[in-house]
């Protein structure tokens, strides 16, 4: 691949340059690393920034068609969408990656989508990397919205809200008053709770679910990076196409504010911050595959396991190694 003309083509918006350029970042390969590297670096100079939107919830709720349904209606405004998913796909028996395709079947044929489905890759620091190198290859190619997928299992929400400018939370309406045993911690990454399936028989339970989730929202802390009346739960139907505008509306009139209150950069610049972090830890723990030294670990574990070394001591003598070599 050549990283100069590769990256000429993302820039112009190629859409079959952008998918070769997500398979290298996929890739485990050292050498497609060291191109990946290479090619993000070249296009860091854009200063094309999208709006990244990551939307989470339980299996089944309707993510799949809210993102249908909301993606189309974004494309019908003239914005270019990408669609991006995050699954440590252990979690799932592979139906994300055929299924989203086929349910998401008018937006995969906009010529104003790009719908990349998730990899068949377990490690979740290899699915972050990925979907957030993805995300800056999306940005260079011109996409307004990026849509960041994620099943709700716990870690994956963290992934993806330290990747988005604004982080959903999909419901689907709840039988009794129970919060649906939705996490405090990722209440607290919402900036926007969206109960779907607010349509026929469903609707009343999906009044209640939203009014409950509004309420629980109001005795969270109040965050620094929102206006008055924030975060919001709403409702919408995805299958009926409902409440969409309103949400996009919030969506916009919470990231505008952010932007003009300096939030936004500041966000940016930690989850920056933050990656650059994840990375030194990925490349440490890159270096401790190493057969030379697992060679060593090997040798040292069995000091340490006949008493002669104790662990720390051990995996002291083992990372100062490292640091000659
Ligand atoms: N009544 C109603 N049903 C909906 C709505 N949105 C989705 N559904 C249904 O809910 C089911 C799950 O929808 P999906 O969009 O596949 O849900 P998902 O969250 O993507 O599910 P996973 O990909 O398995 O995590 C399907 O049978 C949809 O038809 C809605 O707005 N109203
Ligand atoms: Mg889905």
């Amino acid at each position: 691949m050549d990283i100069a003309q590769t990256s000429d083509r993302i820039l112009s918006g190629d859409r079959r340059a952008l998918a070769r350029a997500i398979t290298l970042v996929e890739s485990q390969r050292a050498d497609h690393r060291d191109m990946a590297t290479a090619l993000l670096d070249r296009l860091v100079t854009h200063k094309r920034q999208a709006l990244r939107i990551g939307l989470s919830g339980t299996p089944g709720v309707g993510k799949s068609t809210f993102i249908e349904s909301f993606g189309l209606m974004l494309t019908g405004q003239g914005l270019k969408v990408a669609v991006l998913a995050v699954d440590p796909s252990s979690t799932r028996s592979g139906g994300s990656i055929l299924g989203d395709k086929t349910r998401m079947e008018h937006l995969a044929r906009d010529p104003n989508a790009f719908i990349r489905p998730s990899p068949s890759q377990t490690h979740l620091g290899g699915v972050a990397r990925r979907t957030r190198e993805a995300v800056a290859l999306c940005e260079a190619a011109g996409y307004d919205i990026v849509l960041i997928e994620t099943v709700g299992v716990g870690q994956s929400e963290t992934v993806v809200d330290e990747i988005s400018d604004l982080f959903i939370l999909l419901l689907a309406p709840a039988g009794g008053d129970e919060l649906q045993g939705v996490k405090r911690g990722i209440m607290e990454m919402a900036d926007l709770i969206i109960v779907n399936k607010a349509d026929g028989d469903l609707k009343p339970a999906a009044t209640r679910t939203c009014s409950d989730y509004a309420g629980a929202l109001r005795l969270l802390r109040k965050r620094p990076q929102d206006p008055p009346g924030y975060p919001k739960a709403m409702m919408v139907s995805a299958m009926e196409q409902s409440g969409l505008a309103d949400a996009w509306s919030e969506m916009q009139t919470l990231a505008n504010w952010r932007r003009e209150n300096g939030h936004w950069d500041k966000r940016r610049a930690q989850q920056a911050r933050y990656w650059f972090v994840q990375e030194l830890r990925l490349a440490l723990l890159a270096r401790l595959e190493d057969p030379e030294v697992q060679d060593q670990i090997e040798a040292l574990g069995t000091q340490v396991a006949d008493g002669i070394l104790g662990p720390s001591l051990a995996a002291q003598k083992l990372l100062a190694g490292l640091d000659r070599g």
